[in-house]
């Protein structure tokens, strides 16, 4: 396989001035047609023109209409030598979507013809220059059987339709916005749609279409209601209106990732849009809206203005995650969605960071662009927009974006040229912030204070550092935004929140004014992407837990406590942690109390998990980790049984459902308190679980009790899984959640379960979603099993890998994920994890998917 360098871009030689595709939809082949007016690119460097294509038969070329031979095909690439300055192109080729397991180009889900583009699937569709700097007006021409294919969609407006002899029909789609093709997007099948409408700040309408299969129409509403929130959100907060008159979105079951962008036609997995209380948890809700924001938001951020080339994809991606997370923060509880936030990034990000496939926000180079829709480029790339928007403050942040959304609407950019709009409007230099772009790996900041009673001055002091990571070892120091506030002994606020700009390796910012030695509460709202280190004791953590006036703040210092509490039973198992456990009991009392935003009390109840904690150890040994865990959590139980079940009492359904935050923090909380009741797994546990079970009237509740039952081995167990495959088989995101629950429990039975889960009649290795709900959700979220010392844990992923290798590379190569950060383990561990990486990598035929992430592992 070939690494593709960012040094290396060129523009590209020739423009596609109007690109006109035509498909003519047969039982076993599609035929595509595809027309396209080249015109020379003036700043182009070569005069060939060479077209991507894959898996697809060439039926016929020709130039003007002139049977053309003088091409060449090799290595995925048609050739033409010099074809002039301006010509039309006239492409007739063959493709299978039926065939096609990859779910990239064109496919069929479950009898539905869809398509995935981004990054490099056009190329599957037909040959074309398909880079996203191409950008072209698209007419679309779609002909199928009428009665299997009612529907038929592309991209933009509705410009044709009719009948055709045999019956046959046809429509023609025409988008008159120019895109790249990773942007084009096809669907035709048998569904049905939920209709709506909006109005544009304008008093433009424009029609909302979601598609489903029959039969799903009445799971839409939450993603319907999502939408127009959305698209409001997008007008307020960043003056973005809707452009088109139509805004569709399909929903298909068989999907490599969330959702996808295309203009107008955005395609989604059926998990991010159908949400009812039956089937779908709060946390199903909550990714449906931010998901559907995030797929709107990319109008702006993705469509109208797109990425000059691969290494841009955080152009794109983090700013839309950066706006879909402000967006369900501006919605719903701003602490929350942050604590939610910067947990994923500690829990997914952090460890990738750390891993030997480390890369850059902006990467210098690639194998496989699919395999860099990471967690660094979406998650840490939004927390660099995010670090933008505190550096600027909200009003100037908005100055940048309309400058750049004015300067560079129709075109495809850089992150430099959006950094660089961030310095224009603000008169900052961001030259030093640009190295967030290109240096890989979490620093480290490491705090210290020192308080000068005589000149009532308080100095905070800072060290950064920047690990080495692969093909970087020389880091220089970044442009870090530090929010604090100080404290005083009592509690009271005496400094409020203030942005200290730290520029240098070492830095020292001073307080004046400060009467007594203050508690600082440094790195407010997680205002910087770091692990940090400071010298605050227990009981400045304790203040900060019951007084700091940043919600953020707030729950991490709990945290620390907590991790720090771990850590010293880790070390003694027989520790004395009465303190932690008596501070436990104040939390349970402030809810018992009524006080206070119940799912931040949820989030403060819950120790931080294992994969989390795993990131402040030199060396993880997940059933250390797990022990010590576990043996705090039995001893808040035995502390605090009776006031815990108060707290659950006090918070049990109160019979009628919603999906406010209110009753969302409801939920929420009472589970942690029942995760915490039900944590030894004896009898009185699994009866609690149950209880909780066969009084649920909502899927939250019941995926709270089956989480609560996984790891039991008392009858209640199978009683309930056996239930709720019975209730809810017809339902497949449902069967998905059945899977999962089973595939996480920490019991010694698991690799039978695994075993038989796999050969589950409704296990299907070829639909993404089931593929996660098995083998992702044990590698990920059963880190004690999947890190089983037998190495079964290892090899069942590894098996999974290798047979998916041919199926489908792009969800192999995900699947590698958890194996990647084998180093960090313990050198048992180490050896397994490293051999069955070795095995996957002797796997004839590898795939460059496969290979690049396995590869890059190893090294
Ligand atoms: N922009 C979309 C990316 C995407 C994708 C990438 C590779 C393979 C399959 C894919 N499906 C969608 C998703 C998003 O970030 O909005
Ligand atoms: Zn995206």
């Amino acid at each position: 396989p070939k690494t593709i360098y960012l040094k290396d871009y060129t523009p590209a030689p020739y423009l596609a001035k109007q690109v006109n595709l035509s498909f003519n939809l047969l039982p076993g082949k599609t035929i595509v047609t595809s027309e396209v007016r080249y015109v020379k690119n003036p700043v182009g460097v070569s005069s060939d023109l060479v077209l991507d294509g894959e898996e697809q038969t060439i039926v016929s070329v020709a130039k003007n209409g002139v049977p053309l031979s003088d091409y060449t095909v090799a290595d995925g690439q048609m050739t033409i030598a010099s074809p002039g300055d301006e010509f039309t192109l006239t492409i007739v080729s063959e493709i299978n979507p039926e065939a096609n397991t990859a779910l990239e180009g064109l496919y069929q889900s479950q009898g539905t013809y869809c398509t995935q583009c981004e990054a490099e699937g056009f190329r599957r569709i037909t040959y074309y220059q398909d880079r996203p700097d191409v950008l072209s007006v698209f007419t679309v021409r779609i002909e199928a059987d009428a009665k299997a294919y009612p529907v038929m969609l592309s991209n933009g407006n509705l410009q044709e339709e009719g009948g055709l002899p045999d019956g046959r029909h046809y429509r023609v789609w025409h988008d008159p916005f120019p895109k790249p093709c990773y942007l084009f997007a096809l669907v035709a099948g048998d569904l049905v749609r939920v209709a709506d409408t909006f109005t544009t700040m304008t008093g433009r309408n424009v029609d909302l279409h979601i598609y489903v299969r029959a039969g799903d129409e009445g799971q839409c509403s939450h993603a319907m209601e999502s939408l127009k929130k959305s698209m409001k959100w997008d007008e307020e907060v960043y003056g973005r209106e809707y452009q088109l008159d139509l805004f569709n979105i399909v929903a298909v079951s068989d999907f490599n990732m969330g959702a996808m962008e295309n203009t107008s036609l955005n395609v989604f997995n059926t998990a991010l849009v159908l949400a009812h209380q039956e089937t779908a948890t709060d946390s199903d809700f909550m990714s449906v809206e931010g998901v559907i924001g995030h797929e709107y938001f990319h109008n702006w951020t993705g469509n109208r203005v797109t990425c000059r080339d691969w290494f841009q994809l955080s152009l794109k991606e983090g700013f839309t995650v950066f706006r879909d997370q402000e967006f369900s923060a501006d919605l719903n509880s701003r602490a929350v969605q942050r604590i939610d936030d910067v947990n994923g990034l500690r829990r997914l990000q952090f460890p990738e960071d750390g891993s030997p496939l480390a890369h850059s926000v902006q990467p210098d180079q690639f194998i496989e662009i699919s395999n860099f829709y990471t967690k660094t480029i979406y998650d840490k790339g939004a927390e660099l927009i995010r670090m933008q928007h505190t550096l600027l403050g909200p009003q100037t942040f908005r100055k940048a974006t309309d400058l750049y959304f004015d300067r560079f609407d129709g075109q495809a950019v850089t992150c430099d040229d959006f950094v660089q709009c961030m310095a224009e409007a603000s008169g900052r230099d961001m030259t030093q912030f640009f190295r967030w772009y290109k240096q890989a790996g979490t620093p480290t900041l490491v705090a210290s204070s020192h308080y000068d009673a005589a000149q009532q001055r308080y100095t905070l002091s800072f060290k950064q550092s920047q690990p080495e990571t692969p093909g970087q070892t020389d880091k220089q120091p970044l442009h870090i935004p530090i929010a604090v506030g100080l404290l005083a002994a009592d509690g009271r606020e005496i400094v409020p929140t203030q942005v200290l700009e730290m520029t240098a390796r070492e830095q020292s910012f001073t307080f004046d004014g400060i009467a007594a030695k203050p508690v600082p509460s440094i790195l407010r709202g997680f205002s910087a992407p770091v692990k940090l280190e400071t010298d605050l004791s227990d009981d400045d953590l304790r203040l900060l837990q019951v007084h700091d006036t940043d919600g953020f703040n707030k729950w991490e210092a709990g945290q620390t406590l907590a991790l720090r509490t771990i850590q010293r039973v880790m070390a003694d198992p027989q520790a004395d942690i009465s303190q932690f456990i008596a501070d436990v009991g104040t939390l349970i009392a402030q809810g018992l109390s009524g006080q206070g935003d119940k799912a931040l009390l949820a989030r403060a109840l819950s120790l931080p998990m294992i994969g989390v904690i795993g990131q402040y150890q030199p060396v993880i040994d997940p059933a250390a980790i797990d022990a010590a865990r576990s043996s705090i959590l039995t001893q808040i139980k035995r502390a605090h049984k009776d006031a815990l079940a108060a707290l659950y009492e006090a918070n049990a359904n109160p019979g009628e459902f919603t999906i406010t935050p209110q009753a969302m923090g409801r939920r929420t909380l009472q589970a942690a308190v029942l995760e915490i009741l039900t944590t030894t797994n004896g009898t009185g546990c699994a009866a609690r679980a149950k209880a909780h079970y066969d009084a649920a009237d909502n899927m939250t509740d019941r995926v709270t009790a089956l989480s609560c039952l996984s790891d039991s081995t008392q009858p209640q167990r199978a009683e309930v899984f056996a239930d709720f495959y019975t209730r809810f088989e017809k339902y497949p995101l449902v069967v998905d959640k059945w899977f999962s629950l089973q595939a996480i429990a920490n019991r010694e039975q698991i690799f039978d379960d695994l075993a038989s889960l796999r050969a589950h009649p409704d296990f299907n290795i070829k639909n993404p979603n089931r593929v996660r709900s098995l083998y992702s959700a044990f590698a990920i979220n059963n880190p004690v099993k999947f890190h089983d010392p037998s190495g079964k844990g290892y090899a069942f992923l590894r098996d999974a890998i290798i047979e998916l290798n041919s199926i489908n590379p792009q969800i192999a190569a995900r699947l590698v994920t958890p194996l990647r950060e084998w180093k960090r383990y313990t050198p048992a561990l180490q050896a397994q994890m490293k051999a069955a990486l070795q095995a996957v990598l002797d796997t004839p035929n590898l795939s460059g998917d496969v290979f690049e992430v396995v590869s890059k592992s190893l090294n």
